[in-house]
């Protein structure tokens, strides 16, 4: 695959992250096939991956008896450009009963909604902890296989020169450097070892709520950089580490230290692949059936509770009470993608969701017009940027989100006659991009005025907006942040022989 993001890394990159970049499907004769992932950061962080001779270790998805020896050939047609990493792959096997208590109950049961920030809906048990730990030690052992695989296939020379770089991804992952810096210091291999954090990391207040934060606090620390979105996740974990586990830390070079070894902190927002999605935009026919006036406003999210579908249904529905012009003139077209499904409080959303749209749409419906459309399940990506396009607003107003990059795409799918993105502040992506409609999405009157605001606003207005905001999400897009995370842990010296805190 061509190589988007430029850099000067002469050492393997092994890439750790709970999936695979790839989805298999049983086919109906029991053999298995794989189609790449199209993710923005899979197509910005794969060629890397296969032109510095790494590796991507992870789960393959599918449960088997036995580990997987041989991941299946990509599909023929797949012209993904990630469907070459097929000989860069390793797959940890995870055995079916342990995944469920690692995924379903500690991943998304508990570190999902304590790190929204939302400890009410978060379950603590010590078996599923364990179950975690436990999953996190084979990633760490598949890790360290590879990692011991790619310095033997170093020469002499580079054995000396170069350092391989691990870089761990996600909230699945939390404590699997801990054994990784554990045999490393034993075996002295040399590597460096980063972490990058996809959801918002929270206030010491809702973290000790975790019986076991300290071991988690250490596990991120056990690396030698790690990264956030936004500085405020930042500076939540510093102060976590210097309350919980009394680090020295120095909050305006953001480094902590932990037994002797300096960890540098540092706020890397993730962006998209801009210019993708203004091609789509481009080449993609209209799907929308619109009457002439008919305005479309659009909500793509996964069905989760942090997205702040209700409130969002709800404003809607104060619009139509309070601004009855827009009834029968705008539609409200709402893409839920189901997600966790094994999970309770996912399907009571879903049932939530469905009595509540079906209430408002069977109290405003006329014959000719209903005004919530809700599709439960995905659509194409050229579907996804034609809607984007073809939308008169944006309504990305989660409780809470670690970046958004709904937000992101839907700014660059305004190629002409642009929409209005209205936007919470809690998301990640909400502190920067700030020719936004700001809402807090729990002010239900709020909201729905905005939107109101939105529908009405003079073409002028919306593209001095949108412009700037398409030209912040054009310049940091995924590959500048591949290449600003691949130069700050290149500048970080983890010989840690001087001492930058003192
Ligand atoms: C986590 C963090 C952070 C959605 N529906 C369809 C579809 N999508 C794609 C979107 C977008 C992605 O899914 C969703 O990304 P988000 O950032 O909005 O949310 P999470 O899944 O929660 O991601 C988040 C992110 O990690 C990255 O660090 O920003 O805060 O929670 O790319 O386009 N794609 C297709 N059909 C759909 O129906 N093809």
């Amino acid at each position: 695959p061509e190589v988007m993001v430029k850099h000067n890394i002469t050492a393997p990159l092994i890439v750790v992250s709970n999936r695979l970049p790839f989805v298999l499907h049983k086919n109906k004769d029991g053999s298995l096939s794989r189609k790449a992932s199209a993710g923005g950061l899979v197509t910005a962080v794969a060629p890397v991956v296969i032109d510095c001779g790494g590796l991507w270790i992870g789960w393959s998805g599918i449960h088997t008896k036995e580990p997987l020896e041989h991941i299946p050939e990509s599909d023929p047609d797949d012209k993904a450009p990630t469907a070459g990493l097929l000989s860069k792959q390793v797959s940890v096997y995870i055995p079916e009963q342990q995944f469920d208590d690692f995924y379903n109950g500690c991943c998304n049961g508990t570190f999902w909604p304590l790190f929204h920030s939302m400890p009410d809906r978060a379950v603590f048990k010590a078996h599923t902890w364990e179950a975690y730990c436990n999953v996190n030690k084979q990633f760490a052992n598949s890790t360290l296989d590879a990692l011991r695989k790619s310095i033997k296939e170093l020469d002499e020379q580079e054995k000396y020169e170069t350092c391989p770089v691990v870089w761990i991804h996600d909230y699945q992952l939390l404590v699997a450097a801990t054994t990784v810096r554990q045999v490393v210091e034993e075996e002295k291999l040399r590597c460096k070892l980063a972490f990058f954090l996809h959801i918002p990391f929270p206030s010491w207040d809702i973290m000790r709520l975790f019986p076991w934060d300290d071991e988690i606090l250490q596990g991120m620390l056990a690396c030698d950089m790690v990264g956030f979105h936004i500085e405020d996740y930042c500076l939540n974990f510093i102060d976590c580490c210097s309350r919980r586990l009394g680090c020295r830390v120095d909050r305006n070079n953001m480094l902590v230290e932990l037994a002797g070894r300096t960890v540098h902190i540092k706020a890397l927002p993730i962006g998209i692949p801009f210019d993708r999605f203004v091609q789509l935009a481009e080449t993609t026919p209209k799907f929308l059936k619109l009457a002439e006036s008919e305005k479309i406003i659009l909500g793509v999210d996964r069905l989760d509770y942090t997205k702040g579908l209700v409130h969002r249904i709800l404003a809607f529905e104060r619009l139509l009470e309070k601004y009855p012009e827009h009834v029968e003139n705008v539609t409200l077209l709402q893409i839920s993608v189901p997600s966790r499904t094994d999970v309770r409080e996912y399907r009571q959303l879903k049932e939530e969701m469905d009595q509540l749209v079906g209430r408002i749409n069977g109290r405003f419906s006329m014959p000719n017009w209903s005004p919530i459309r809700y599709i439960y399940g995905g659509v194409t990506q050229e579907q996804l940027a034609a809607f984007y396009r073809d939308s008169a607003v944006a309504l990305v107003t989660p409780l809470r989100d670690g970046m958004n990059l709904v937000a992101k795409e839907y700014v660059a799918c305004q190629i002409k006659d642009p929409g209005v993105l209205i936007l919470s502040p809690f998301a990640g992506a909400g502190g920067m991009m700030h020719e936004a409609l700001v809402v807090n999405p729990y002010e239900i009157d709020k909201a729905a005025e905005t939107i109101h605001r939105a529908l009405h606003m003079p073409l002028d207005e919306r593209e001095v907006r949108m412009k700037q905001l398409r030209h912040r999400e054009q310049q940091m897009d995924v590959n500048h942040w591949m290449s600003s995370f691949l130069a700050t842990v290149g500048a970080v010296n983890n010989d840690n022989d001087d001492d930058p805190l003192s």
